[in-house]
């Protein structure tokens, strides 16, 4: 946690926070778009570089910039840079990382839209990618090209919960001295840290846990201080995905009661989990905190607790899921994930829809395959809402 605190719990809470005006305890909202210069003069230094400060919110903010410390700081990273969504935030990653006749490396399964993506970069700027299990050192380095430009890792993945050994996949991307990607979403560095791990650039849906009350769309990319100042001074600054002041404000607060969060989330699954498993409806149960996960070791090895992602194939077909979804009355049928409230919903007609059907067959995302985001509520409460919805 730098040098400064031993505890993620107390970085999370202090870290970052000693923006400090009129004594305020948090450090407020800049809601501005641009910043006043004393004289022409130090404008012009200030745009030369020669001097620092604020200059336009595109730029820089404030506001945001404690978010950034935060996030930084959380991962372990040098430095971190805010976006106005995860998909600003994978899409400003990738464009920073590849040109055209590239090639990038990809888990074998991603959120549907990060899909989406893949396929735009390969008709418009001929990027071209393909999926790999990333099962073992041999696998990865048979599928990496003379122009694979990057690794791009979900883990786990969305929503199949397939884990991938962090540490193996930075060993083999360090080889061949190309940067590995994570998308951390699922996990938050509470449970999952990725550059600790040998990996070079972490990023976030901040949607998700991050902020935590389902109020803000965002993302967060951490790496090293020089690659976040040229993503900052390019792809950011001109394309131009950035965040609002008062989202980022919404964000650092959310992430003082990250730690507390993720161990209930963490908590509330392993007994849904339990219940699941021993449900003559469902087939299987996918969760990396289950001892009988076929990557469990990996879980071992890199997270610090499960989450609070399950994922489970119901008996039946597509109608019989959504009529499950439909007799619920507690857990709310919607997607986006980590909010206080327990989401459920079905990847195969949402999330990963724009997945063509063999895709989605290929990625281990049957019709019945149902997604539920544990909230914060009592687990009793959540499970006895399935467990009607599963017996009706
Ligand atoms: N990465 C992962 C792993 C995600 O799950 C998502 C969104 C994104 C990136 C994109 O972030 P956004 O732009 O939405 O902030 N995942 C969603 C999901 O599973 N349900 O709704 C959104």
């Amino acid at each position: 946690m730098g040098e400064k605190y031993q505890h993620i719990e107390t970085a999370a809470i202090h870290g970052a926070s000693d923006t400090r005006y009129a004594g305020s305890l948090v450090p407020p909202i800049f809601q501005t778009s641009t910043f006043v210069f004393d004289t022409a003069e130090q404008g012009e230094k200030r745009f030369s570089g020669q001097e620092d400060g604020y200059i336009y919110s595109r730029l820089g903010n404030p506001t945001v910039r404690v978010l950034e410390e935060k996030i930084a700081l959380l991962e372990g990273g040098e430095a971190g840079l805010a976006f106005g969504s995860g998909m600003a935030a994978v899409s400003a990653v990738l464009l920073s990382l590849t040109k055209s006749g590239d090639h990038i490396l990809c888990s074998k399964g991603v959120y549907g839209c990060t899909f989406g993506l893949l396929e735009l970069l390969k008709e418009k700027y001929g990027i071209s990618h393909n999926f790999c299990d990333m099962g073992s050192e041999e696998e990865l380095r048979q599928a990496i090209r003379p122009e694979t430009a990057c690794i791009f890792i979900e883990t786990p993945i969305n929503p199949t919960m397939q884990l991938i050994d962090l540490e193996m996949a930075a060993t083999v991307a360090k080889e061949y001295q190309i940067p590995a990607v994570v998308d951390n979403t699922f996990s938050t560095p509470y449970l999952q840290q990725p550059l600790q791990k040998g990996c070079d650039i972490v990023l976030h849906s901040a949607t998700k846990y991050i902020g935590g009350h389902g109020d803000v769309v965002a993302g967060l990319v951490v790496g090293k201080k020089a690659y976040i100042q040229n993503l900052a001074a390019t792809v950011q600054k001109d394309v131009g995905g950035i965040l609002s002041p008062f989202d980022a404000w919404l964000l650092a607060r959310g992430l003082k009661t990250l730690p507390v969060r993720m161990d209930r989330h963490s908590e509330n699954a392993e007994k849904i989990v339990k219940k699941l498993t021993a449900h003559p409806r469902v087939k299987r149960v996918y969760f990396p905190g289950d001892t009988g996960h076929p990557q469990f070791e990996i879980a071992k090895k890199q997270m610090k607790a499960g989450g609070g992602l399950i994922s489970f194939e119901l008996k039946g077909t597509k109608e019989d899921a959504q009529a499950m979804l439909n007799r619920l009355k507690l857990i709310r049928i919607a997607v986006s994930l980590g909010d206080a409230e327990t989401l459920i919903q079905h990847p195969a007609t949402m999330t990963h829809s724009a997945v063509p059907a063999d895709m989605r067959q290929e990625m281990g995302i049957s019709d019945g395959l149902i997604r539920l985001s544990v909230g914060l509520e009592a687990w009793q409460d959540i499970w006895e809402d399935l467990e009607q919805a599963l017996n009706g």
